[in-house]
């Protein structure tokens, strides 16, 4: 495909509601969008690196420092095809996963297009809905979090996840357990406990939990690996895996017994469409992890989750609980089951409102092929 055009924007976005994890609090995105024009079509990609490096090393300012002086240009100087050609252009940089699979997935995009199918179909999808979970994040109070529980399960949601950390589990855990014995309930400490809470981390099993999501350090297997020797419940990595070969080590080592998988966090579709696969293989199931995304990354979201291995419900839920308006339409909302229903329209199947996008757009860089800026 001829690349005829990059545009990077940055979009502030207010949150309806503040999410707290235990790492902070985030009140307002600053979101990243790649726009490439290729013979008369327009893909879109989103960058979800958060505001700070918290999550990852990477920052919404870190990812557009390489989207424009590195990866862009890697792309507008590139022969491409497939979106899966991109790894290969971007090998040369280290790293940056979020700041790559932004214009990855534009490229993705593209090619569902240029094909005349959904996304979902050109990756191999086989679900034409999806099942939905939420992310809740830590509250003021216990009640607060309850009145939001029942809402999202009165709204359909077939699974809930609690935010949790010292001072917010097994409290928590109790009461919610108390009111609905039933239900789907799972946690995510983003790293927030050490080995030394191991005991304390044991007491979750009391709970019938899914999973616990990365309660260890952001980087790590094999404390993951000590840890899981030590609880029933499965533990659930999504910092750690970074790609293959780490889904892989962690397989092996027994280090998790699901995986979240996340598009920014390993680099776009390629790397994720391998998570998922090399997982598939052994028989560890697979979700799909969020990042606070607009209507763009989500979009790319539901497409991945359309794969067999994607057996959990994901934090893939309704633009409205994010934002009061979100940049596409139609937005995604969820059936009173909890499903998203899966467009059959070519590309990411959702319409990007270039108008409001402009109206919310702090700043927009035109990327430069390097033979245009006399570089390299
Ligand atoms: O760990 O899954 C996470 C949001 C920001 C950073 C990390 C995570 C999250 C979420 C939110 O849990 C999921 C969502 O987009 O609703
Ligand atoms: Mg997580």
């Amino acid at each position: 495909m001829r690349i005829d055009g990059i545009v990077l924007r940055e979009l502030h976005l207010p949150l309806v509601r503040p999410f707290e994890t235990s790492f902070g609090v985030t009140r307002n995105r600053r979101i990243l969008l790649a726009e490439i024009r290729s013979e008369g079509l327009v893909g879109w990609g989103e960058c979800t690196a958060g505001e700070r490096p918290h999550f990852s090393g990477e920052s919404t300012d870190t990812a557009w420092q390489v989207i424009v002086n590195e990866l862009g240009p890697m792309l507008a100087s590139a022969t491409v095809e497939h979106g899966g050609d991109c790894p290969k252009i971007f090998s040369l940089v280290r790293g940056n996963p979020m700041a790559k699979a932004a214009l990855e997935n534009a490229i993705w995009d593209l090619e569902a297009q240029r094909e005349g199918v959904s996304l979902s179909q050109l990756i191999g999808g086989v679900r034409d809905r999806i099942p939905c979970g939420v992310s809740l994040g830590i509250q003021k109070s216990i009640p607060e979090l309850m009145d939001i529980i029942e809402r999202e399960l009165a709204s359909g949601y077939q699974r809930i996840k609690l935010k949790c950390k010292l001072g917010w589990d097994v409290e928590v855990f109790e009461k919610v357990r108390t009111q609905w014995p039933d239900i789907m309930l799972s946690c995510d400490a983003n790293s927030a406990y050490k080995l030394k809470d191991a005991d304390h981390l044991v007491n979750f099993d009391a709970f019938d939990l899914l999973m616990v999501e990365q309660p260890l350090w952001y980087d790590d297997f094999y404390y993951h690996s000590m840890l899981q020797k030590r609880m029933n419940t499965p533990i659930c990595l999504d910092e750690s895996i970074r790609n293959r070969r780490d889904a892989l080590a962690a397989i092996e080592m027994e280090s998790c017994k699901i995986i979240n998988i996340k598009l920014g966090r390993v680099g776009g579709f390629s790397e994720a469409i391998a998570v998922h696969n090399a997982a598939q293989e052994r028989g560890i199931s697979v979700w799909c992890g969020g990042m606070l995304e607009s209507g763009v990354g989500r979009a790319h979201n539901i497409a991945l989750s359309t794969l067999e291995n994607f057996r959990l419900p994901g934090d893939v839920s309704a633009s409205a609980r994010y934002w009061s308006e979100d940049i596409i339409e139609p937005e995604v909302t969820v059936t009173p089951e909890g499903e998203i229903l899966i467009s059959d329209a070519p590309g990411r199947g959702y319409e990007v409102r270039t108008d409001l996008i402009d109206q919310l757009t702090v700043r927009k860089e035109e990327i430069r092929a390097f033979e245009l800026v006399g570089q390299r």
